[in-house]
């Protein structure tokens, strides 16, 4: 008899295939009610499966009070209330490390379309208006400042590709770390005017809620570049918007939003930035390895093995 687990969202594909050959896969996502629906399942889950950006409330833990542990899909974990499972003793678990490499990736594909104005000169060519005169010049990327607010796991890959194109790197973050030849900035906002190239990585939730203020903006500077793969909380969108349109900032690369999928037009207007929807870790092989991750602490949990990544 397989045993029951309560999928709250789809994961991605080869995580669904793993988890509907090894379980009775309740989907509470398409479930009309999914309080029944919870209600009904509630005597036999000690499993739930769910993904960062779609989390869990107190209210669906409460609906399933046998809930033993929750695997979440994706590294950032903000979407699920911690406080409420720590409380009614659920362990979570989430998909670090495997997902590094292709967000630094991301991370590098923004600051140089948006600093070397790629979208645009695309949409220069494309519109014909190449026949009329060159495009005009970028800022450069080499060289330069990059300051990283937040240096962890995804911050350092991001660091490290810096080293290659030459520039200074510095931080900013809750404390010193002395393991890295980086500059520590202890204030955002000094990081900020130091910086060329300001990228947000650090995670999201209460404690970073808009780090990224029309100070640091001021900070920033004119001739300066915002680069945001973290969580849309962690910047004051409307600040930003004001910013963007004056011209307080030169420009920005945004892959995240305060509220996904929905892009405020102002931005959609902006010839200074570039906007990607949510891709930081969406690789086939990455989305592969953080589904496996999941089916792994799952698989472990059932086994009685230590879990691979608790939160
Ligand atoms: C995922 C992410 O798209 O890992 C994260 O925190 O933001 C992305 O990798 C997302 O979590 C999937 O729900």
């Amino acid at each position: 008899m397989k045993p029951e687990i309560a999928l709250i969202s789809p994961i991605h594909a080869t995580g669904m295939v793993e988890l509907n050959e090894q379980y009775i896969v309740h989907r509470v996502w398409e479930a009309p009610d999914p309080k029944a629906f919870l209600a009904s399942i509630a005597d036999r889950i000690e499993v739930a499966v769910t993904s960062g950006l779609r989390g869990a409330k107190a209210w669906e833990m409460d609906a399933l009070p046998r809930l033993k542990l929750l695997a979440s899909f994706g590294v950032g974990y903000d979407g699920i209330d911690i406080a409420a499972a720590k409380q009614r003793g659920i362990i979570v678990t989430n998909t670090p490390d495997v997902l590094n490499e292709c967000v630094a990736d991301t991370t590098w594909t923004l600051i140089l379309s948006t600093v070397r104005r790629t979208v645009f000169n695309d949409r220069y060519v494309r519109a014909g208006r190449w026949l009329s005169g060159p495009a005009p010049l970028s800022d450069k990327v080499w060289g330069e400042n990059i300051g990283i607010v937040g240096l962890g796991r995804i911050g350092r890959a991001i660091a490290r590709r810096a080293t290659g194109f030459g520039m200074q790197i510095g931080y900013h973050g809750r404390s010193e770390q002395k393991d890295v030849p980086y500059r520590y900035f202890a204030d955002a906002a000094e990081l900020a005017r130091w910086a060329k190239i300001l990228v947000v990585a650090c995670p999201g939730g209460k404690g970073t809620e808009k780090i990224i203020d029309e100070r640091v903006l001021q900070a920033l500077g004119s001739d300066s570049y915002l680069i945001n793969i973290s969580r849309g909380s962690t910047i004051d969108e409307p600040a930003l918007i004001r910013a963007l349109q004056a011209g307080t900032i030169a420009g920005a690369g945004l892959d995240v939003f305060v509220d996904e999928p929905r892009v405020p037009e102002a931005l959609c207007q902006l010839d200074n930035v570039v906007l990607q929807p949510h891709v930081g870790s969406g690789t086939h092989a990455t989305r592969a390895a953080m589904a496996k991750l999941v089916t792994d602490n799952v698989a472990a949990w059932f086994a009685g093995r230590p879990l691979l990544s608790p939160v």
